[in-house]
């Protein structure tokens, strides 16, 4: 009888021991993502609107996690799912950047936007040219290697991944042009973006399916933005919604634009997300190539007056958004705080985000959040 007691009282000691210590070494591994994930964040706001999402590079750890963790609830990778990054080489794969960040979204319960699996930059060498005769391949054996890039890219992270950008910026910018003249235009005409659709579709049927672009808020572009999408629907193409990148700055878009849009792509049935959300401190338009060469090298200083402006376009948007949450379904920031934005390397320091450089929030994040 003594010796079960006593028995028994070991085992109940080491029980609780081992709880300790496996607590003790959870907290450590989370690398101070608790605590402040309990906090009250962007994606608690926002909870009955939609998700806030943002891209992110691979292994996020300390600070930057923890505070990813307390404000948002969905993560786009940055760079590290795009065709040249994850499909070097035709026979090779590299995954271990977007497994990264696939594995920190699944454990910590944050979906994942794929992005993007058909883009003109950041294409891999080997894509569109025959490596015998150094000459473009031809339109099917293109087909062929996007079908069987998407096809595995999209399998790899099925169930993982809810929605993807399937196609990317493939509007050209000037007035009188219609689809960017691309190598992937000019081997497969229009072919390649509903192909691309398809092949998607076909590799995860429950995944949501985007078409992505920048500069929707300018009317001529979303015209033909809104055409291409309009005569893909027609043809029963498995196209779910359009993402608005949204690369804006303190002078655009106007409210109307930017309503007009969502409005517009909506009025197809498709839902709508802003994918890329950063707010330049500096005038004109941010998207894609538009700025490249205009780049002044202004002081990098965050002034009261980029402030103050920053803040009310911010203010804005975000009306405009909780106006639209029945169309719009996520809103992605690119990037997670002004210690790094793609927009810094144009020239100049940039401070487009809602987190300032100690990842303290601004004024704007006040903004966004009181209403
Ligand atoms: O933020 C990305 C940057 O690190 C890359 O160098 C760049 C390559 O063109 O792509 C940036 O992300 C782009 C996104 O994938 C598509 N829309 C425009 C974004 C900013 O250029």
């Amino acid at each position: 009888m003594r010796n079960s007691i006593i028995a028994s009282a070991c085992l109940l000691s080491f029980i609780v021991l081992f709880n300790q210590c496996k607590s003790s070494l959870e907290s450590q591994g989370s690398t101070q993502t608790t605590g402040t994930a309990n906090k009250k964040g962007l994606k608690d706001y926002y909870r009955n609107y939609f998700s806030i999402g943002v891209a992110v590079t691979p292994r996020l750890r300390g600070e930057e996690a923890a505070l990813v963790l307390q404000h948002f609830n969905s993560l786009t990778a940055e760079n590290a799912m795009k065709m040249g990054p994850i499909h070097p080489q035709e026979n090779r794969y590299f995954w271990n950047d977007a497994d990264s960040i696939v594995d920190f979204a699944q454990r910590h319960g944050l979906k994942m936007r794929g992005h993007t699996l058909t883009w003109h930059t950041q294409t891999p060498g080997w894509l569109f040219k025959d490596s015998a005769s150094n000459t473009n391949v031809s339109k099917e054996v293109l087909l062929k290697r996007l079908k069987d890039h998407i096809t595995t890219v999209v399998n790899r992270y099925k169930g993982k991944v809810y929605a993807w950008d399937v196609v990317n910026e493939v509007i050209a910018d000037d007035s009188a042009t219609y689809f960017r003249k691309s190598p992937w235009y000019q081997i497969t005409g229009e072919d390649f973006v509903a192909k691309a659709f398809e092949y998607a579709h076909e590799a995860d049927p429950k995944a949501i399916l985007f078409y992505n672009d920048y500069n929707t808020e300018n009317p001529v572009k979303r015209e033909k933005i809104y055409r291409m999408l309009k005569k893909m629907l027609d043809a029963k193409v498995p196209v779910h919604g359009v993402g608005l990148q949204g690369h804006w700055s303190v002078n655009n878009p106007t409210r109307e634009e930017l309503e007009n849009s969502i409005k517009m792509f909506a009025s197809l049935g498709l839902q709508v997300q802003i994918t890329e959300l950063d707010v330049s401190v500096y005038g004109g338009r941010q998207g894609g190539q538009i700025i490249q060469g205009q780049a002044q090298r202004e002081a990098a200083v965050f002034t009261p007056e980029m402030e103050q402006k920053q803040l009310e376009k911010y203010k804005m948007i975000f009306e405009v958004f909780r106006k639209y949450k029945k169309e719009i379904t996520g809103v992605t920031f690119w990037n997670i705080s002004d210690r790094y934005s793609w927009l810094d390397g144009r020239g100049r320091k940039n401070f487009p985000l809602l987190f300032d450089q100690t990842l303290k929030p601004k004024k704007a994040y006040w903004e966004v959040v009181n209403f």
